[in-house]
């Protein structure tokens, strides 16, 4: 049988005002019995989590470890299935779905499950929003790293010496500068562009640029950050390509551009390869903003950083210093020339009763709970392929890190069917009850109606493992509407390590009497 623990209060906790504070292990204890509950005025038994309907609040931060011991005094056996809170692979034995990913513990048994709660999917953000104090200096990068990154496989490093800042700068203080722009209308020129927190203005002294160096054959994944008060900036670096795989925290398809104009608040990660002769390189973070001729101090060209090889003389390039390929120019990144992953697979759900009203098809198939989860068959017996399955398990195995689409087509005989995936959000690029395909900026949920208007959606297999998907009406799950997808089996036993009490559960499971499994 099977539990679902409703946790909206615990999904509402996991707010990015939480999410640094520091990770803990929260505890609790489940005791799970049959009761009586009447949620409507009607008693009846109930399966209960501490004797209550709905049973007692968990609460946790974004990243804490949920650690639920769960005790069974019930006739049956069962499993909790902590359905909506997001299961990172490595402990996907944990999730709860039964036969997916788990056998039910019997009666007077007792079974702790692990929850680390996961990552902030925010990549970077800076602090201070305080007035004008910005420009004072209060400010820095926030960096949250995504352990699960779908592009890993693009770049070999990715830490803080890959952090890129430009930021503007100005001599006077914010305050002489605020009351100049509110006397003249005019935003005062800064003073001079800084990369990574070094910089030259016009006559001034010989400030030593940053450097960045590379091992030679290298993949880095840099991460630019604009930090300016106003500015914008025009970054590129001498003899390299790069290529830009993610704007503000989301995803792109690569683009291989030169040079990347920021605006304010923009981001952009490029992979950049050491792929010249060891040497010292220039890096062009030429400022905008403003008329120039209104600050003396600045002379744009002036900003710039070094890139340099391993092996290359601590020293400045000897090549000639220029502000880089233009942009607008052929080598610019366009905007409009961004674009969100595509899918790699495209699968077509049909739906539909088989000879009467109690047997569910998808794709011809009526889903039948195995004997052996599939986590196991794919742990134990190395199944890798649909042909390793059963039939009935309705089964789609794709490689780890694609874009699955799934579409439901249209069908006036179809009745209403909430599908949920299991431990992933999908983008629902369209909905039920609109002929629109958003491909830009559809909602993410893990539950929607596939109704008979035709609904299309899209996710990620970038958390390895299988995971149940399945309509929601209990009565047509049971009925066989439901499947598992199935992302990267081999990334699945390299991740998933399971303890020994999580592998005592099938035998257990199998020692029992029928009437109590
Ligand atoms: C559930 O009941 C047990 C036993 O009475 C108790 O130890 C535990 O704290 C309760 N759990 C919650 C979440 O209230
Ligand atoms: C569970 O334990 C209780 C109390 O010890 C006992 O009365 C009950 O029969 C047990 N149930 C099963 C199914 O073993
Ligand atoms: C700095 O502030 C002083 C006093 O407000 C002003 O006279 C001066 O022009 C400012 N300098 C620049 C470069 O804006
Ligand atoms: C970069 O390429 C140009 C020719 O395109 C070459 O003249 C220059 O020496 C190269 N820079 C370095 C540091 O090798
Ligand atoms: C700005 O700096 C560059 C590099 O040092 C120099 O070549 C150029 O002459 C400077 N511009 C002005 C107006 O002095
Ligand atoms: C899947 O369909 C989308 C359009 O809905 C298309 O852009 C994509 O190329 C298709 N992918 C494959 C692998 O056929
Ligand atoms: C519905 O069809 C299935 C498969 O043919 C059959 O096993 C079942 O008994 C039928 N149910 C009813 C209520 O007719
Ligand atoms: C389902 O079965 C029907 C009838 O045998 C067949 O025409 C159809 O192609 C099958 N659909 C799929 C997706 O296998
Ligand atoms: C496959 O599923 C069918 C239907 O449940 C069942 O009869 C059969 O024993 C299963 N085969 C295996 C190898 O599990
Ligand atoms: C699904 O879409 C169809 C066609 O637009 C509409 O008739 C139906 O009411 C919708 N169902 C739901 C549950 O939104
Ligand atoms: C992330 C960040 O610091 N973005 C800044 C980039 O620059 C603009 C002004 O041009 C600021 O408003 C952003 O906050």
């Amino acid at each position: 049988m099977q539990f679902l623990l409703a946790l909206p209060a615990l999904l509402a906790a996991l707010n990015a005002h939480t999410a640094l504070a520091a990770s803990v292990i929260r505890d609790y204890t489940l005791d799970i019995v049959n009761g009586p509950v009447s949620p409507d005025g009607f008693t009846r038994i109930g399966v209960l989590a501490n004797g209550t309907f709905p049973g007692p609040v968990l609460t946790a931060n974004k990243g804490d470890t949920l650690r639920v011991l769960t005790d069974g005094s019930m006739r049956l056996s069962t499993t909790i299935d902590f359905d909506g809170v997001f299961i990172d692979t490595d402990n996907i034995y944990n999730e709860g779905s039964p036969f997916v990913t788990t056998c039910p513990f019997g009666p007077n048994t007792s079974y702790t499950y692990e929850l680390p709660l996961g990552s902030l999917l925010l990549q970077l953000s800076a602090y201070s929003q305080l007035s004008v104090q910005y420009a004072d200096g209060l400010r820095g990068p926030v960096i949250i790293y995504d352990p699960e990154d779908p592009q890993a496989d693009l770049y070999d490093v990715d830490d803080e010496s890959t952090i890129l800042t430009v930021a503007d700068w100005w001599h006077n203080t914010s305050t002489s500068g605020l009351a100049s722009y509110m006397a003249t209308q005019i935003i005062p020129v800064s003073d001079s562009g800084l990369f990574n927190g070094a910089g030259r203005f016009q006559g001034g002294p010989l400030t030593p640029y940053a450097a960045v160096s590379v091992t030679p054959r290298t993949r880095y994944r840099f991460r630019l950050i604009n930090m300016s008060a106003r500015s914008s900036f025009t970054v590129s670096i001498d003899n390299h390509t790069l290529t830009v795989i993610e704007t503000d925290g989301v995803a792109t398809v690569p683009i291989e551009v030169d040079v990347i104009t920021l605006h304010a608040g923009q981001r952009y990660s490029f992979v950049l390869t050491a792929n010249q002769p060891v040497a010292n390189y220039w890096i062009n973070a030429i400022l905008s903003g403003g008329n120039p001729s209104h600050n003396a101090n600045l002379n744009a060209t002036l900003g710039r950083g070094i890139l340099r090889y391993e092996g290359a003389p601590d020293a400045e390039p000897t090549t000639p210093i220029t502000n880089g390929p233009p942009d607008p120019g052929p080598g610019a990144l366009a905007e409009s020339n961004l674009r969100a992953p595509t899918p790699d697979f495209n699968l077509t759900f049909l739906t539909f009763m088989a000879v009467n009203r109690t047997v569910w098809e998808i794709n011809n198939v009526s889903y039948i709970p195995p004997h052996v989860p599939t986590l196991v068959k794919i742990l134990k017996d190395g199944a890798s392929t649909e042909a390793d399955f059963n039939k009935s398990e309705n089964t789609f195995v794709f490689p780890a890190n694609k874009v699955i689409q799934v579409t439901f087509p249209p069908d006036p005989t179809d009745e209403l069917h909430p599908f949920h995936l299991h431990g992933n959000n999908f983008w629902v690029v369209k909905s039920n009850d609109s002929d629109v395909i958003n491909t830009v900026n559809p909602i993410r949920r893990d539950v929607s109606a596939m109704g008979n208007g035709g609904t299309i959606l899209r996710f990620t297999t970038d958390k390895p493992g299988p995971w149940f998907f399945h309509c929601h009406i209990f009565y047509h799950f049971a009925a066989g509407l439901g499947s598992v997808i199935l992302g990267g089996p081999d990334q699945t036993r390299q991740q998933v390590h399971p303890p020994s009490a999580w592998e005592g559960l099938c035998p257990a499971y199998d020692a029992l009497p029928p009437a109590l499994q």
